[in-house]
């Protein structure tokens, strides 16, 4: 099996004005195909691991070869983090359902759990991700991780996640992290924040991630 660069699901100009045409076209056809394109290289020595998919991967790392550990888990992050984020973006949608009413509990409020979250994007040093995940206690939390580790890595659920690589903004916003942040919060799929909410619940309760 070769890793191969999913659909989009919508066109490049779709989240205008918020993320530009030409940054989600070069974000999705250059720096995730890279991802793939490198992933399938360092794996195709090995016929067992090239069989296994993308998140089983990550999780288990520690049994893949320390020859092409490294370039594993750049790219087998790079290939995972995008694909999930690709699925967060979406004009016109609301905070809603189940992880409105979680996020409120565990935030104080909406407002709030924003300004957290834009205060660990905006200390995260370098390149990385922030994320909202399930941890294994049933919690929501928000962390970030640098270059492309992902927290499943230390058993966390993803939720939500914002690339935060230069990558993904500096052709619209150049240094101005504050500004892309903010525009992220227009184009959330809260459809997609609460599926992966409920799907999460259901991983924690099968312990099966
Ligand atoms: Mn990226």
């Amino acid at each position: 099996m070769k890793h191969k660069l999913p659909k989009l699901g919508y066109a490049y100009n779709a989240l205008e004005p918020f993320i530009d045409e030409k940054t989600m076209k070069i974000h999705h056809t250059k720096h995730h195909q890279a991802y793939i394109d490198k992933l399938n290289t360092a794996l195709s020595a090995y016929p067992k691991l090239k069989e296994k998919q993308i998140e089983r991967l990550i999780i288990t790392l520690n049994r893949v070869p320390k020859k092409i550990r490294t370039a594993v888990k750049n790219n087998a992050g790079g290939h995972l983090n995008h694909s999930f984020f690709w699925l967060l973006l979406k004009k016109n949608t609301k905070p809603k359902a189940r992880i409105l009413k979680e996020i409120n509990k565990t935030f104080g409020n909406f407002d709030n759990f924003k300004q957290k979250f834009t205060q660990s994007s905006l200390t995260l040093f370098g390149s990385g991700w922030t994320w909202l995940i399930l941890s294994p206690n049933n919690k929501l939390k928000i962390t970030t991780t640098p270059n492309q580790d992902n927290p499943l890595t230390n058993s966390e659920i993803p939720i939500l996640a914002l690339d935060l690589w230069e990558h993904a903004y500096y052709l619209k916003y150049k240094n101005k992290r504050t500004d892309y942040i903010d525009a992220f919060f227009n184009v959330i799929n809260w459809n997609q924040v609460n599926k992966n909410y409920q799907d999460a619940l259901g991983k924690l309760s099968n312990q099966n991630f």
